[in-house]
Protein backbone atom coordinates (compact mmCIF):
# COMPACT_ATOMS: atom_id res chain seq x y z
CA UNK A 1 0.00 0.00 0.00
CA UNK A 2 1.08 3.31 -1.00
CA UNK A 3 1.73 6.09 1.84
CA UNK A 4 -1.34 8.42 2.81
CA UNK A 5 -0.09 11.90 1.72
CA UNK A 6 -3.74 13.14 2.80
CA UNK A 7 -3.46 12.79 6.25
CA UNK A 8 -1.98 15.33 8.02
CA UNK A 9 0.81 14.53 10.91
CA UNK A 10 -1.35 13.38 13.96
CA UNK A 11 -4.77 12.84 11.63
CA UNK A 12 -6.17 9.55 12.13
CA UNK A 13 -8.26 8.29 8.81
CA UNK A 14 -12.28 8.79 9.46
CA UNK A 15 -12.94 5.15 9.59
CA UNK A 16 -10.51 3.99 12.25
CA UNK A 17 -11.48 2.33 15.15
CA UNK A 18 -11.19 3.63 18.53
CA UNK A 19 -11.23 1.38 21.27
CA UNK A 20 -10.60 0.31 24.69
CA UNK A 21 -9.91 -3.59 26.29
CA UNK A 22 -10.15 -5.35 28.92
CA UNK A 23 -10.33 -9.28 29.88
CA UNK A 24 -12.92 -11.60 31.29
CA UNK A 25 -10.74 -12.78 34.63
CA UNK A 26 -9.24 -9.36 34.96
CA UNK A 27 -12.34 -7.51 35.71
CA UNK A 28 -15.48 -9.70 36.04
CA UNK A 29 -15.42 -11.07 39.57
CA UNK A 30 -18.81 -13.12 40.42
CA UNK A 31 -16.68 -16.63 40.01
CA UNK A 32 -19.31 -18.45 41.23
CA UNK A 33 -22.07 -17.20 40.03
CA UNK A 34 -24.63 -18.24 37.19
CA UNK A 35 -23.15 -21.59 37.02
CA UNK A 36 -19.63 -20.33 35.96
CA UNK A 37 -17.31 -23.76 36.26
CA UNK A 38 -13.86 -23.17 37.68
CA UNK A 39 -11.11 -21.55 35.40
CA UNK A 40 -6.95 -22.10 36.03
CA UNK A 41 -7.30 -19.00 37.00
CA UNK A 42 -9.29 -19.70 39.70
CA UNK A 43 -7.07 -22.48 40.84
CA UNK A 44 -3.35 -21.01 40.37
CA UNK A 45 -4.49 -17.69 42.29
CA UNK A 46 -5.98 -19.62 45.43
CA UNK A 47 -2.72 -21.70 45.52
CA UNK A 48 -0.77 -19.72 48.17
CA UNK A 49 2.66 -17.92 46.70
CA UNK A 50 1.21 -17.78 43.18
CA UNK A 51 0.02 -14.05 43.38
CA UNK A 52 1.53 -10.76 44.67
CA UNK A 53 -0.42 -10.66 48.02
CA UNK A 54 -2.78 -13.47 47.92
CA UNK A 55 -4.75 -11.40 45.31
CA UNK A 56 -7.06 -13.45 43.21
CA UNK A 57 -9.68 -12.03 40.67
CA UNK A 58 -12.91 -13.56 43.16
CA UNK A 59 -14.35 -9.86 43.03
CA UNK A 60 -11.96 -8.12 40.70
CA UNK A 61 -13.87 -4.83 39.34
CA UNK A 62 -17.07 -6.86 39.55
CA UNK A 63 -17.82 -5.89 36.49
CA UNK A 64 -20.41 -8.86 36.21
CA UNK A 65 -22.67 -6.48 38.09
CA UNK A 66 -21.79 -3.24 36.85
CA UNK A 67 -21.51 -3.82 32.67
CA UNK A 68 -24.03 -1.42 32.25
CA UNK A 69 -22.25 1.59 34.56
CA UNK A 70 -19.16 0.35 32.63
CA UNK A 71 -20.51 0.87 28.95
CA UNK A 72 -21.09 4.49 30.52
CA UNK A 73 -17.36 4.64 31.23
CA UNK A 74 -16.66 3.78 27.43
CA UNK A 75 -18.95 6.17 26.12
CA UNK A 76 -17.64 8.98 28.38
CA UNK A 77 -14.11 8.01 26.14
CA UNK A 78 -15.93 7.99 23.20
CA UNK A 79 -14.99 5.34 21.85
CA UNK A 80 -16.82 3.44 18.85
CA UNK A 81 -15.12 -0.24 20.23
CA UNK A 82 -14.40 -2.53 23.13
CA UNK A 83 -12.45 -5.20 23.12
CA UNK A 84 -13.28 -7.84 25.73
CA UNK A 85 -13.22 -11.77 26.17
CA UNK A 86 -15.40 -13.83 27.20
CA UNK A 87 -14.94 -16.85 30.16
CA UNK A 88 -14.96 -19.93 28.49
CA UNK A 89 -16.04 -21.55 31.84
CA UNK A 90 -19.25 -19.49 31.80
CA UNK A 91 -20.12 -21.02 28.72
CA UNK A 92 -19.03 -24.62 29.14
CA UNK A 93 -18.29 -25.26 33.06
CA UNK A 94 -16.38 -28.90 32.21
CA UNK A 95 -14.74 -26.90 28.99
CA UNK A 96 -17.02 -29.29 26.12
CA UNK A 97 -20.75 -30.91 26.79
CA UNK A 98 -23.05 -29.15 28.40
CA UNK A 99 -23.67 -25.27 27.65
CA UNK A 100 -24.79 -23.39 30.59
CA UNK A 101 -27.34 -20.47 29.14
CA UNK A 102 -26.74 -18.12 31.73
CA UNK A 103 -23.32 -17.35 30.67
CA UNK A 104 -24.34 -16.89 27.42
CA UNK A 105 -27.28 -15.01 28.56
CA UNK A 106 -24.64 -12.28 30.51
CA UNK A 107 -22.29 -11.94 27.25
CA UNK A 108 -25.69 -11.49 25.50
CA UNK A 109 -26.73 -8.70 27.41
CA UNK A 110 -23.46 -7.17 26.96
CA UNK A 111 -23.25 -7.42 23.64
CA UNK A 112 -26.91 -5.57 23.36
CA UNK A 113 -26.15 -3.12 25.63
CA UNK A 114 -23.15 -1.98 23.38
CA UNK A 115 -24.82 -2.13 20.56
CA UNK A 116 -27.20 0.44 21.76
CA UNK A 117 -24.36 2.83 23.08
CA UNK A 118 -22.92 2.94 19.56
CA UNK A 119 -19.75 0.90 20.56
CA UNK A 120 -18.83 -2.06 18.41
CA UNK A 121 -18.07 -5.38 20.66
CA UNK A 122 -14.49 -7.08 19.13
CA UNK A 123 -15.05 -10.28 21.44
CA UNK A 124 -11.84 -12.56 22.35
CA UNK A 125 -12.41 -16.37 23.21
CA UNK A 126 -9.30 -16.96 24.91
CA UNK A 127 -7.93 -14.95 27.33
CA UNK A 128 -6.35 -17.13 29.43
CA UNK A 129 -9.14 -18.56 32.01
CA UNK A 130 -8.85 -22.15 30.16
CA UNK A 131 -11.50 -24.40 32.10
CA UNK A 132 -10.07 -26.27 34.76
CA UNK A 133 -11.45 -29.58 33.90
CA UNK A 134 -9.87 -29.30 30.61
CA UNK A 135 -6.42 -28.96 32.58
CA UNK A 136 -7.36 -31.95 34.63
CA UNK A 137 -7.44 -33.86 30.70
CA UNK A 138 -3.73 -32.52 30.68
CA UNK A 139 -4.23 -28.90 29.31
CA UNK A 140 -2.97 -27.21 26.55
CA UNK A 141 -0.09 -30.53 25.82
CA UNK A 142 -3.04 -32.53 25.13
CA UNK A 143 -4.68 -32.07 21.25
CA UNK A 144 -8.17 -32.89 22.92
CA UNK A 145 -7.73 -29.42 24.15
CA UNK A 146 -7.58 -27.44 20.76
CA UNK A 147 -10.80 -29.42 19.61
CA UNK A 148 -12.90 -28.53 22.77
CA UNK A 149 -11.70 -25.18 21.97
CA UNK A 150 -13.20 -25.06 18.65
CA UNK A 151 -16.93 -26.54 19.99
CA UNK A 152 -16.45 -23.62 22.42
CA UNK A 153 -15.94 -21.41 19.36
CA UNK A 154 -18.91 -23.22 18.01
CA UNK A 155 -21.55 -22.40 21.11
CA UNK A 156 -20.57 -18.79 21.21
CA UNK A 157 -20.73 -18.07 18.16
CA UNK A 158 -23.61 -19.65 17.66
CA UNK A 159 -25.22 -17.47 20.15
CA UNK A 160 -23.84 -13.94 19.16
CA UNK A 161 -22.29 -14.52 16.08
CA UNK A 162 -25.47 -12.47 14.34
CA UNK A 163 -24.51 -9.35 16.12
CA UNK A 164 -21.02 -9.60 17.08
CA UNK A 165 -18.79 -9.32 13.84
CA UNK A 166 -15.09 -9.23 15.25
CA UNK A 167 -13.68 -11.99 16.29
CA UNK A 168 -10.58 -12.48 17.87
CA UNK A 169 -9.58 -16.46 18.99
CA UNK A 170 -6.39 -16.35 21.43
CA UNK A 171 -4.89 -13.61 23.38
CA UNK A 172 -1.01 -14.19 23.15
CA UNK A 173 -0.11 -17.66 23.04
CA UNK A 174 3.49 -17.55 23.64
CA UNK A 175 2.56 -15.75 27.32
CA UNK A 176 0.04 -18.73 27.37
CA UNK A 177 2.64 -21.49 26.67
CA UNK A 178 5.88 -19.71 28.27
CA UNK A 179 4.67 -18.25 31.10
CA UNK A 180 1.95 -20.95 31.72
CA UNK A 181 4.26 -24.05 30.77
CA UNK A 182 7.74 -23.41 30.84
CA UNK A 183 8.41 -20.61 33.70
CA UNK A 184 5.28 -21.20 35.84
CA UNK A 185 4.99 -17.71 36.47
CA UNK A 186 1.46 -18.20 35.34
CA UNK A 187 -1.25 -20.30 35.45
CA UNK A 188 -1.75 -23.35 35.68
CA UNK A 189 1.95 -22.99 36.96
CA UNK A 190 3.37 -25.89 35.66
CA UNK A 191 7.32 -26.16 35.18
CA UNK A 192 7.62 -28.00 31.65
CA UNK A 193 9.83 -27.37 29.60
CA UNK A 194 9.52 -29.52 26.85
CA UNK A 195 5.99 -28.97 26.95
CA UNK A 196 6.73 -25.43 25.52
CA UNK A 197 6.23 -25.99 21.99
CA UNK A 198 3.39 -28.48 22.01
CA UNK A 199 1.52 -26.06 23.76
CA UNK A 200 2.02 -23.66 21.38
CA UNK A 201 0.94 -25.78 18.51
CA UNK A 202 -1.95 -27.17 20.08
CA UNK A 203 -2.85 -23.46 20.70
CA UNK A 204 -1.91 -22.78 16.78
CA UNK A 205 -4.04 -25.52 15.82
CA UNK A 206 -6.61 -24.52 18.35
CA UNK A 207 -6.97 -20.78 16.48
CA UNK A 208 -6.71 -22.28 13.32
CA UNK A 209 -9.69 -24.93 13.90
CA UNK A 210 -12.36 -21.82 15.25
CA UNK A 211 -11.17 -19.76 12.24
CA UNK A 212 -13.76 -22.04 10.02
CA UNK A 213 -16.54 -22.42 12.33
CA UNK A 214 -16.94 -18.45 13.58
CA UNK A 215 -16.55 -17.80 9.75
CA UNK A 216 -19.49 -20.48 9.40
CA UNK A 217 -21.36 -19.24 11.96
CA UNK A 218 -20.60 -14.99 12.14
CA UNK A 219 -21.59 -13.75 8.18
CA UNK A 220 -19.62 -11.25 6.80
CA UNK A 221 -16.83 -11.54 10.14
CA UNK A 222 -13.53 -9.99 10.81
CA UNK A 223 -11.66 -13.07 12.20
CA UNK A 224 -8.25 -12.52 13.57
CA UNK A 225 -5.51 -13.35 16.61
CA UNK A 226 -3.39 -11.04 19.03
CA UNK A 227 -0.16 -11.62 19.37
CA UNK A 228 2.37 -10.05 22.03
CA UNK A 229 4.82 -9.16 19.41
CA UNK A 230 8.05 -7.02 20.77
CA UNK A 231 10.83 -5.28 18.28
CA UNK A 232 14.41 -6.60 18.77
CA UNK A 233 17.36 -4.94 18.60
CA UNK A 234 20.77 -5.78 19.12
CA UNK A 235 22.27 -4.06 21.88
CA UNK A 236 25.80 -3.49 20.31
CA UNK A 237 27.01 -3.62 16.89
CA UNK A 238 28.13 -6.78 16.72
CA UNK A 239 27.40 -9.91 14.38
CA UNK A 240 26.90 -11.77 17.20
CA UNK A 241 24.36 -9.42 19.03
CA UNK A 242 22.94 -9.21 15.56
CA UNK A 243 22.49 -12.65 14.98
CA UNK A 244 21.36 -12.77 18.79
CA UNK A 245 18.63 -10.11 17.92
CA UNK A 246 17.36 -12.38 14.80
CA UNK A 247 17.02 -15.78 17.41
CA UNK A 248 14.57 -13.38 19.87
CA UNK A 249 12.88 -12.44 17.12
CA UNK A 250 12.09 -15.89 16.05
CA UNK A 251 11.50 -16.92 19.48
CA UNK A 252 8.76 -14.55 20.44
CA UNK A 253 7.96 -13.21 16.61
CA UNK A 254 8.31 -15.31 14.32
CA UNK A 255 7.62 -19.03 15.51
CA UNK A 256 3.93 -17.64 15.71
CA UNK A 257 3.75 -15.39 12.64
CA UNK A 258 5.68 -17.84 10.26
CA UNK A 259 2.94 -20.18 10.59
CA UNK A 260 -0.02 -18.06 10.91
CA UNK A 261 1.50 -16.32 7.23
CA UNK A 262 3.10 -18.44 5.81
CA UNK A 263 2.80 -21.44 6.29
CA UNK A 264 5.30 -23.32 8.21
CA UNK A 265 8.10 -22.84 11.39
CA UNK A 266 10.60 -20.72 10.76
CA UNK A 267 13.75 -23.23 9.75
CA UNK A 268 15.99 -21.17 11.39
CA UNK A 269 14.73 -22.01 14.97
CA UNK A 270 13.92 -25.23 14.02
CA UNK A 271 17.52 -25.79 14.37
CA UNK A 272 17.78 -23.56 17.16
CA UNK A 273 14.84 -25.48 19.66
CA UNK A 274 16.62 -28.75 17.34
CA UNK A 275 15.13 -32.08 19.38
CA UNK A 276 12.72 -29.49 21.15
CA UNK A 277 10.31 -29.49 18.41
CA UNK A 278 7.71 -32.09 18.39
CA UNK A 279 6.65 -33.91 15.75
CA UNK A 280 2.76 -33.44 14.30
CA UNK A 281 0.69 -34.17 11.19
CA UNK A 282 1.82 -32.26 7.90
CA UNK A 283 -2.21 -31.12 7.48
CA UNK A 284 -1.66 -28.92 10.62
CA UNK A 285 0.22 -26.23 8.52
CA UNK A 286 -2.90 -26.08 6.76
CA UNK A 287 -5.15 -25.52 9.17
CA UNK A 288 -3.11 -22.78 10.99
CA UNK A 289 -2.89 -21.08 8.04
CA UNK A 290 -6.38 -20.32 7.75
CA UNK A 291 -6.11 -16.95 5.93
CA UNK A 292 -7.13 -13.86 8.57
CA UNK A 293 -8.81 -10.58 8.12
CA UNK A 294 -6.45 -9.19 10.38
CA UNK A 295 -3.67 -9.27 12.52
CA UNK A 296 -3.86 -8.19 16.31
CA UNK A 297 -0.83 -6.61 18.21
CA UNK A 298 -0.45 -6.28 21.67
CA UNK A 299 2.73 -3.90 22.10
CA UNK A 300 4.61 -2.76 25.12
CA UNK A 301 8.01 -2.22 24.88
CA UNK A 302 10.56 -3.56 22.66
CA UNK A 303 13.82 -5.96 23.70
CA UNK A 304 17.49 -5.02 23.46
CA UNK A 305 19.74 -8.05 23.72
CA UNK A 306 22.93 -9.34 22.62
CA UNK A 307 24.42 -12.81 22.88
CA UNK A 308 24.91 -14.86 25.75
CA UNK A 309 27.06 -18.09 26.58
CA UNK A 310 24.20 -19.02 28.78
CA UNK A 311 20.04 -19.66 28.05
CA UNK A 312 20.17 -22.80 25.54
CA UNK A 313 19.12 -23.18 23.15
CA UNK A 314 18.17 -19.26 22.65
CA UNK A 315 21.89 -17.88 23.90
CA UNK A 316 20.12 -14.36 23.81
CA UNK A 317 19.97 -12.21 27.36
CA UNK A 318 18.28 -9.08 27.42
CA UNK A 319 20.03 -5.89 27.99
CA UNK A 320 18.42 -2.87 30.07
CA UNK A 321 19.27 -0.13 28.51
CA UNK A 322 19.17 3.73 29.66
CA UNK A 323 15.52 5.43 29.21
CA UNK A 324 12.43 5.86 30.84
CA UNK A 325 10.81 2.38 32.46
CA UNK A 326 7.48 1.87 33.51
CA UNK A 327 5.82 0.10 36.86
CA UNK A 328 6.39 -3.23 35.19
CA UNK A 329 9.69 -2.55 34.64
CA UNK A 330 9.04 -2.31 30.77
CA UNK A 331 10.80 0.55 28.56
CA UNK A 332 9.49 2.78 27.17
CA UNK A 333 10.43 3.13 23.49
CA UNK A 334 7.25 4.08 20.84
CA UNK A 335 10.01 3.68 17.73
CA UNK A 336 9.45 0.10 18.59
CA UNK A 337 5.84 0.12 17.62
CA UNK A 338 6.77 1.33 14.52
CA UNK A 339 9.29 -0.56 13.64
CA UNK A 340 7.23 -3.29 14.36
CA UNK A 341 4.04 -2.17 12.41
CA UNK A 342 6.28 -1.18 9.39
CA UNK A 343 8.07 -4.53 9.81
CA UNK A 344 4.73 -6.59 9.95
CA UNK A 345 3.44 -4.51 6.69
CA UNK A 346 6.73 -5.55 5.30
CA UNK A 347 7.70 -8.95 6.14
CA UNK A 348 3.92 -10.52 6.36
CA UNK A 349 1.45 -8.28 4.79
CA UNK A 350 -1.44 -8.81 6.60
CA UNK A 351 -4.75 -7.70 5.13
CA UNK A 352 -4.94 -5.26 8.38
CA UNK A 353 -3.24 -4.84 11.31
CA UNK A 354 -5.13 -4.08 14.85
CA UNK A 355 -3.48 -2.68 17.76
CA UNK A 356 -5.44 -4.74 20.39
CA UNK A 357 -3.85 -3.36 23.42
CA UNK A 358 -0.53 -0.76 24.12
CA UNK A 359 -0.69 0.97 27.55
CA UNK A 360 1.55 1.70 30.95
CA UNK A 361 1.37 0.40 34.50
CA UNK A 362 2.11 3.83 36.91
CA UNK A 363 1.79 3.86 40.52
CA UNK A 364 -1.21 6.21 40.67
CA UNK A 365 -2.69 8.07 43.66
CA UNK A 366 -5.70 7.75 44.55
CA UNK A 367 -8.44 10.63 43.08
CA UNK A 368 -8.04 13.94 45.07
CA UNK A 369 -11.33 16.22 44.57
CA UNK A 370 -12.49 13.51 41.57
CA UNK A 371 -9.16 13.87 39.44
CA UNK A 372 -6.20 11.36 39.14
CA UNK A 373 -3.32 12.93 37.41
CA UNK A 374 -1.04 10.69 35.60
CA UNK A 375 1.16 12.47 33.73
CA UNK A 376 3.37 9.63 32.42
CA UNK A 377 0.71 7.21 31.26
CA UNK A 378 -0.39 10.66 28.74
CA UNK A 379 2.89 10.79 27.71
CA UNK A 380 3.18 7.02 26.93
CA UNK A 381 -0.14 7.11 24.57
CA UNK A 382 0.53 10.36 23.45
CA UNK A 383 4.48 9.05 21.76
CA UNK A 384 3.00 5.39 21.01
CA UNK A 385 -0.33 6.70 19.28
CA UNK A 386 2.63 9.33 17.40
CA UNK A 387 4.34 6.36 15.99
CA UNK A 388 0.93 4.45 15.17
CA UNK A 389 -0.23 7.66 12.83
CA UNK A 390 3.16 7.77 11.26
CA UNK A 391 3.05 4.04 10.15
CA UNK A 392 -0.36 5.00 8.95
CA UNK A 393 1.59 7.74 6.85
CA UNK A 394 3.81 5.61 5.74
CA UNK A 395 1.55 2.73 4.80
CA UNK A 396 0.79 0.18 7.16
CA UNK A 397 -2.82 -0.52 6.83
CA UNK A 398 -3.27 -0.24 10.49
CA UNK A 399 -6.96 0.23 10.83
CA UNK A 400 -7.62 0.57 15.13
CA UNK A 401 -6.39 1.15 18.58
CA UNK A 402 -7.33 -0.38 21.90
CA UNK A 403 -5.95 1.06 25.43
CA UNK A 404 -5.29 -1.13 27.53
CA UNK A 405 -7.16 -1.10 30.14
CA UNK A 406 -10.52 0.55 30.50
CA UNK A 407 -9.86 0.75 34.31
CA UNK A 408 -7.36 -0.83 36.59
CA UNK A 409 -7.77 -4.85 36.93
CA UNK A 410 -6.35 -7.72 38.38
CA UNK A 411 -3.29 -7.73 37.02
CA UNK A 412 -2.06 -11.84 37.14
CA UNK A 413 0.65 -12.77 39.19
CA UNK A 414 0.81 -8.78 40.07
CA UNK A 415 -2.53 -8.93 41.43
CA UNK A 416 -4.04 -5.45 41.90
CA UNK A 417 -0.32 -4.18 42.49
CA UNK A 418 -0.10 -2.72 39.43
CA UNK A 419 -2.60 0.04 37.30
CA UNK A 420 -2.91 0.20 33.46
CA UNK A 421 -6.52 1.49 33.39
CA UNK A 422 -7.65 5.55 31.93
CA UNK A 423 -10.17 4.77 34.79
CA UNK A 424 -9.20 4.34 38.51
CA UNK A 425 -10.69 1.47 40.34
CA UNK A 426 -10.84 2.10 44.27
CA UNK A 427 -10.89 -1.60 45.37
CA UNK A 428 -12.47 -0.99 48.61
CA UNK A 429 -15.25 0.80 46.76
CA UNK A 430 -15.08 -0.39 43.88
CA UNK A 431 -15.67 3.05 42.33
CA UNK A 432 -14.24 4.18 39.35
CA UNK A 433 -12.76 7.59 38.23
CA UNK A 434 -11.29 8.90 35.35
CA UNK A 435 -7.69 9.68 35.02
CA UNK A 436 -6.10 12.15 33.24
CA UNK A 437 -5.23 9.53 30.79
CA UNK A 438 -8.98 8.68 29.99
CA UNK A 439 -9.65 12.42 29.34
CA UNK A 440 -7.12 13.05 26.85
CA UNK A 441 -7.97 9.71 25.12
CA UNK A 442 -11.26 10.80 25.07
CA UNK A 443 -10.27 14.05 23.28
CA UNK A 444 -7.98 12.43 20.75
CA UNK A 445 -11.17 9.94 20.04
CA UNK A 446 -13.38 12.76 19.84
CA UNK A 447 -11.03 14.85 17.29
CA UNK A 448 -9.43 11.74 15.65
CA UNK A 449 -6.34 13.27 15.89
CA UNK A 450 -3.73 13.78 18.37
CA UNK A 451 -4.50 16.54 21.07
CA UNK A 452 -1.78 18.35 23.07
CA UNK A 453 -0.75 16.57 25.98
CA UNK A 454 -0.80 19.41 28.42
CA UNK A 455 -4.79 20.26 27.76
CA UNK A 456 -5.25 18.15 30.69
CA UNK A 457 -2.63 18.90 33.14
C1 LIG B 1 -0.90 -8.36 28.21
O1 LIG B 1 0.19 -9.18 28.40
C2 LIG B 1 -2.13 -9.10 28.55
O2 LIG B 1 -2.85 -9.46 27.39
C3 LIG B 1 -3.03 -8.39 29.51
O3 LIG B 1 -3.97 -9.28 30.04
C4 LIG B 1 -2.20 -7.73 30.58
O4 LIG B 1 -2.97 -7.18 31.60
C5 LIG B 1 -1.38 -6.66 29.92
O5 LIG B 1 -0.66 -7.15 28.84
C6 LIG B 1 -0.43 -5.95 30.86
O6 LIG B 1 0.54 -6.82 31.33
O7 LIG B 1 9.06 -8.83 30.34
O8 LIG B 1 10.71 -10.45 29.63
O9 LIG B 1 8.46 -11.18 30.24
C7 LIG B 1 1.44 -8.63 28.10
C8 LIG B 1 2.50 -9.70 28.18
C9 LIG B 1 4.43 -8.42 28.63
C10 LIG B 1 4.56 -10.45 27.41
C11 LIG B 1 5.84 -8.10 28.24
C12 LIG B 1 5.96 -10.13 27.04
C13 LIG B 1 7.93 -8.93 27.68
C14 LIG B 1 8.87 -10.01 27.97
N1 LIG B 1 3.79 -9.28 27.69
N2 LIG B 1 6.57 -9.29 28.05
S1 LIG B 1 9.31 -10.12 29.66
Amino acid sequence: SQPRTDLAPGRFPADFTWGTATAAYQIEGAVREDGRGVSIWDRFSHTPGKTHNGDTGDVACDHYHRWQGDIELMRRLHVNAYRFSIAWPRILPEGWGRVNPPGLDFYDRLVDGLLAAGITPWVTLYHWDLPQALEDRGGWPNPDTSKAFAEYADVVTRRLGDRVKHWITLNEPWVVAFLGYFTGEHAPGRKEPESYLPVVHNLLLAHGLAVPVIRENSRDSQVGITLNLTHAYPAGDSAEDEAAAKRLDGFMNRWFLDPLFTGGYPRDMIDVFGSWVPSFDESDLGVIGAPLDFLGVNYYSPSFVQHSEGNPPLHVEQVRVDGEYTDMGWLVYPQGLYDLLTRLHRDYSPAAIVITENGAAYPDEPPVEGRVHDPKRVEYYASHLDAAQRAIRDGVPLRGYFAWSLMDNFEWAFGYSKRFGLYYVDYETLERTIKDSGLWYSRVVAEGQLVPTESVA
